[in-house]
Parts: structure tokens; sequence; C-alpha cells
């Protein structure tokens, strides 16, 4: 990697503490992922990113500062991207998935908080996350009480914006979501000096449904048995999804799912010669909450047994990709409906009632062919703990195979997990 010590200098970093986390990640990441047999090689562009996560990418959001552009951070994938795309700024992903940051957390927030919150803060207060750095503004929203309330905490050190999201979807919220929307389009017009136009709004609209239909595309080639891409590298172009260029991204992942093609076209010629269940590996789906970049705990676990995990029902899976935003309508409030329904159409735990989940839990099993489900709830994200319950009763209705794990970022549980999980592939 290139020197970028004189960019971090210049982002206010720790350098220091930054080394330290530097020197951890290739080595994690060596492990889990290069030490994979048969990856595609389209991986090589996102095996690059990672090599570069903290260097090429940061460059380029310097060189945008540099004519005066705007970078946004997010955390929730109800932020729309396509107002900070026409506004002419850049937007990056931050939810933190590294136990290294949590400590730091720790100082300002309760131990006893879901490592997600603690993660984003401890980078922030650490200054070792240069995306963190390089933000000018960081929107938040108001999903669950620890997030709602770490806002308060993370505007003392860099401006925070809270889009206030409504927790059911009754006409009045669907209203409600809109003049939210339009209040975010004003912020980001007054903090870009851009004005959002129909023209703008609809192209970037058209931007992110190609970037969607990228990744459905590759969701949906993960649908074959065997699958022709590992959970962990599916996984990993989720999470880089957040921080890539939106073109570039959208291109590269289908480059990619031309190359999965072509691999099932051989496979499928080759099946006639195959035992094929003997070998058949058995096929899970993650559901639960999101897993932030560089947390792979679950999927290597799962992935080192006799298993695949093949869909992602999570915000670092289906649930960024699904429905389109309609790019009907002539005005700019027309548009602002569109993203309003879209929008509103995730199905995440901080809703009541979220039934809708369960509607596409129950289709994803049947779409994916799936032989169980494991929910991965990050410790303390009592939304996504309490709703498990019904999620529970509603695949066993089905006879589908379901198990919960709640586990943090912290490696202590690895081998207890692991046993949870191979007891649990046995019996499915
Ligand atoms: S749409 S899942 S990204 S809120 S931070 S709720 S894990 S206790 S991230 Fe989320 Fe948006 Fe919903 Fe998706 Fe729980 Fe932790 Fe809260 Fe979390």
């Amino acid at each position: 990697m290139a020197d970028y010590r004189e960019l971090w200098t210049s982002l206010d970093m720790d350098l220091e503490k930054h080394d330290q986390l530097c020197a951890v990640l290739p080595e994690a990441y060596g492990s889990t992922y290069l030490s994979q047999e048969n990856r595609p090689e389209g991986m090589n562009y996102f095996n690059f990113v990672v090599s570069e996560i903290h260097g090429l990418r940061i460059q380029e959001l310097a060189e945008h500062k540099e004519k005066d552009g705007k970078v946004v951070g997010t955390f929730c994938v109800f932020v729309p991207d396509e107002i900070i795309l026409a506004s002419k700024a850049i937007g990056v992903g931050l939810c933190a998935g590294s136990q290294f940051w949590v400590e730091d957390g720790e100082t300002v927030l309760p131990r006893n908080l879901c490592p997600l919150i603690k993660a984003f803060m401890g980078a922030k207060l650490s200054g070792t996350c240069p995306y963190f750095q390089s933000c000018d503004m960081i929107v938040g929203e108001t999903t669950c009480d620890g997030k709602k309330k770490a806002w308060e905490i993370l505007d003392e050190h860099v401006p925070t914006y809270v889009m206030d999201l409504p927790q059911m979807k009754r006409t009045k919220d669907y209203n409600m979501w809109e003049q939210e929307i339009k209040l975010f389009i004003k912020k980001m017009e007054d903090i870009t000096g851009n004005k959002v136009t129909v023209e703008g709004l609809r192209s970037s609209i058209d931007l992110m449904n190609k970037k969607r239909r990228a990744l459905k595309r590759l969701y949906d080639l993960r649908k074959y048995t065997p699958s022709p891409i590992s959970g962990l590298d599916s996984l990993l172009i989720s999470q880089i999804a957040f921080n890539d260029d939106v073109v570039r991204f959208t291109e590269k992942v289908n480059e990619l799912c031309d190359e999965l093609d072509a691999r099932i076209s051989v496979m499928e010629e080759a099946s006639a010669s195959l035992e094929g269940d003997k070998e058949r590996k058995k096929r899970i789906m993650i559901t639960g909450t999101p897993m932030a970049v560089p947390n792979w705990k679950m999927h290597s676990i799962i992935e080192s047994l006799n298993a695949e995990v093949v869909v992602e029902e999570t915000c670092t899976g289906t649930r960024y990709f699904e429905n389109e935003v309609s790019t009907e309508g002539e005005t700019i409030e027309d548009l602002i409906k569109n993203l309003a329904d879209r929008y509103l159409k995730i199905n995440c735990a901080c809703f009541t009632p979220n039934t809708g989940r369960i509607d596409d839990l129950v289709r994803y099993a049947k779409e994916y062919n799936i032989d169980g489900v494991i929910h991965s709830n990050l410790s303390f994200c009592h939304t996504y703990a309490v709703e498990y319950k019904g999620i529970e009763r509603a695949l066993k209705e089905k006879s589908i195979p379901v198990i919960n794990i709640e586990t943090d970022y912290a490696t202590e549980d690895v081998g207890q997990i692991k046993t949870r999980v191979e007891a649990f592939l046995e019996i499915i």
C-alpha cells in the first residue's frame, strides 16, 4: 500500500493507534478470506478495495473535498442515498464492525449496549477511522433507543443531523417520512450549496436502482445449488457497497456476476456426472442485525463447517437492495413520494408490527432452498431479540429449522458458537 500518512495526518487521525488497527486487519482478512478455495477471479477487485480500505478511497474523498465537495456519513439503510448523491455529496456507510473500537466507545457509553453503537462511537473518539474523519456531517436516525441517544454525544464531536424515522407504517407515517425526506433535502442543499433538482434526483435514483439490480443479480445467482460464490465473499461485497463509488461498484458486481453465470453453466454441464446430494452442503439463511465490516464472525464459523450461507436477510444483505425507487412523476414531490414508498418497505425490527419481515423470511427460505435459518442478534439489540419469538414460531409452523445466536464482536465465544452451529447442522 502507498504511504498515506500525510493524508491521515491532515484528517487529524491518531496515527499510532491507527497503526495498531492496521496491523490486525491484514491477518484477519488473510485467514478468513484469502484462505478460501476456488474463489471467483472477480473477487480480486474486492480484495484490492480491502487492501486500500484506508487508502485509495480516502484519497478519493479528499480529492472530492478539495473541490469543495462534501462527505456525509450514515448508519442506517433508511437514509436515502439518492438525496446525498443528488446534492453532489458522497455518502459513506459508517456502521462500525470491529471490537477494536468498543473500549473507546465504552468511555462515554454504558457497557451493556449494542457493540455496533459502542464501536462507531469509539471509532470517532479514537480518531482511527479515516471515513469518520473525512465526514463533514453525520446523518443519524431515530431507529433504536441506543442510537437515538448516542447521536447527542456524537454531535459534540462532529455535526450530526438526525432523521426522525416513523416506527409504524400507517398513511400518516408515510406522510411524515415524506416530510422528513424534504427536510433532509433542505439540509443537504444547505451544507453543499447545491440545489436538488428533479433531473438530478431522477438520475441519482436511476444510479441507485442500477446498484440494487446488480446486488439482486448476485443474490439470485446464489439461489443455485451449490452457490457459485461463498457467503463470506457475498457478505464482503454487501459491506463494500456502503463505501465504494456507486458506478464503479455496480460495474464490478456485474462483471463478477458474468463470471458466476459462466461458472453455473460449467456446473450444470458437469452435474450429470456428479452425485449431487451426497456432496451438497447445508444451505443457511442468516437473518437479524447488520454485519458491518470487518464483522465476518458468523459467516466464517458457518462456512468452516459443512454449510454455505446463501442469503442474508439483514441490512448488509437483502434489506439494502430489495425494491427499486420508481422514477415516475414530473415534480420533486412525486419523486419524494416514490422514495418514501420504497424506503418504508424495509422491514426493520424497529417497526411495530413488522410482519413483512416474516413474509420475507418465508419467501426467501423457499426461493433459496434453505435448510436452516440462523438468527444472528447483536448483544443488547432488543428490537431484534424480542422479535425473534414471532419469527421462530412462524418458521417452525412452516417446518423451517431456526436457532438464535446472540453475540458481539469479541472472539471469546467463537468455540461455543461453533459447537451450537455444528449441532444445528446435524439435526437439519
Ligand atoms: S434498518 S437494522 S441499519 S436500524 S444499532 S437496531 S443492531 S441496537 S443497526 Fe439497523 Fe437501520 Fe434497522 Fe437496518 Fe439493534 Fe444495534 Fe440499534 Fe442496530
